[in-house]
């Protein structure tokens, strides 16, 4: 391993009974037929792709009952991962997915004894429970799950487990929100930067505010990219396109300050739907994105800080 090379460990998660549009179950696939692991070993990383897990459930299950078995599958991963010092990533497979991985880093966090932060790049909030969701759908409801709202205990391995704090979540990217939702991530103090602050501050100002949050608690950042937050023209293939998305050079400088942090130690990449794609191109810019969070640069040195005060 080179200098600045992470253990990548890559977890196939093809869940979709999360949502009603069938077809992101072939996520993973699709992700790994546009080249994410050969990029990510071309960075110079150690690259282990660990295969997709597989719930202990029937395949015909439905609901909760299905949802329970991916997300402890998917959460003793992660945990896994995260105890051999790999990085993993979780790729979908719908946003239900991030029980399991959030849980598993939770899992992970409380033994290490460090606070977990949670990162989410999504146009929705995904703070449903089962009594405000207008749609039943459970990827929009897993950090009310995560957070301890009530319903969930269900989810996730029997006995006591460690609940994410709502005022570590950042949710970055937000323009689509049901009105309980709404109040319970008002009520929760859950952060955000919504559309309206990035049309108006950027995604720079608010970011580094958040990553700085995070640096000073010696916290351990988990990234879940939701490729709704996306605007669908770059990225068409998803069951819930929202307009008025990030950019490609938006999402890439995100990607790329996520990088020179250096406090990013896990990461989903969720809701690819290859059957509404167009030719690939959501999985390929999903890769893209990825890779610049590894480490992929413009230049193969550091971008230089323009001074904010004018030298005379
Ligand atoms: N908030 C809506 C819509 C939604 C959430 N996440 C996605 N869609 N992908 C719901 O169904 O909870
Ligand atoms: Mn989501
Ligand atoms: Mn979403």
């Amino acid at each position: 391993r080179q200098a600045g090379a992470t253990r990548i460990e890559i977890i196939g998660a093809p869940i979709e009974v999360g949502t009603s549009e069938p077809g992101a179950l072939m996520g993973p696939a699709a992700l790994r037929t546009a080249g994410l692991v050969r990029t990510l070993a071309d960075l110079g990383h150690a690259v282990a792709d660990l295969g997709d897990v597989a719930p202990g459930c029937p395949a015909e299950a439905r609901g909760l009952p299905a949802v329970a078995a991916w997300t402890q599958v998917i959460s003793g991963r992660v945990a896994a991962s995260l105890a051999g010092d790999a990085l993993p990533v979780v790729i979908g497979g719908d946003h239900s997915l991030s029980l399991g991985s959030v849980d598993g880093a939770l899992r992970h966090c409380e033994g290490a004894g460090r606070p977990l932060f949670v990162l989410w790049l999504d146009a929705h909030a995904d703070f449903n429970t089962l009594e405000t969701s207008p749609s039943g759908n459970i990827h929009g409801m897993p950090l009310a799950a995560l957070c301890g709202e009530p319903g969930f205990d269900g989810l996730f391995a029997a006995g006591a487990r460690p609940l994410l704090d709502p005022g570590r979540i950042h949710l970055f990217g937000l323009r689509s929100i049901d009105a309980g939702e709404r109040a319970l991530v008002t009520t929760r103090r859950v952060g955000v930067t919504d559309m309206r602050a990035i049309d108006e501050f950027g995604v720079v100002a608010p970011l580094r505010r958040a990553l700085e949050q995070v640096a000073a608690a010696g916290g351990h950042l988990h990234v879940s990219l939701d490729i709704d937050f996306l605007d669908p023209g770059i990225a068409p293939g998803v069951g819930t396109t929202v307009p008025g998305g990030a950019t490609f050079r938006e999402a890439h400088l995100i990607m790329e300050m996520l990088h020179d942090s250096g406090l990013v130690g896990s990461l989903d990449v969720v809701e690819l739907n290859p059957f509404l794609d167009e030719r690939g191109r959501s999985a390929r810019v999903l890769v893209e994105l990825v890779a610049s969070l590894f480490g992929r640069r413009i230049l193969d040195r550091p971008t230089p800080v323009i001074e904010a005060v004018p030298r005379d």
